[in-house]
């Protein structure tokens, strides 16, 4: 069985920028839940600040490029 496609870094990056609506180069949890609802599904802060712990290894509460990209590679 073959693996499932993985999104090419040029299509995370885009997906990094849109997620960061004020350019600071980081996620906030503010940031990724717009996304979510964007996207349909609707998340709590407590839920969100989960996810954003998973995905944040530098424990600023923030995700950064270098941390989504990780994040999405590991899969
Ligand atoms: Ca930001």
């Amino acid at each position: 069985m073959e693996s499932c496609p993985k999104p090419t870094e040029a299509q995370l990056k885009k997906i990094f920028e849109t997620l960061d609506d004020d350019k600071s180069g980081k996620i906030c949890v503010k940031e990724l839940k717009r996304g979510f609802e964007a996207a349909g599904v609707s998340v709590t802060d407590t839920e969100m600040k989960e996810i954003i712990k998973c995905i944040d290894k530098s424990g600023d509460g923030q995700v950064d490029w270098p941390e989504f990209k990780t994040f999405f590679e590991s899969f």
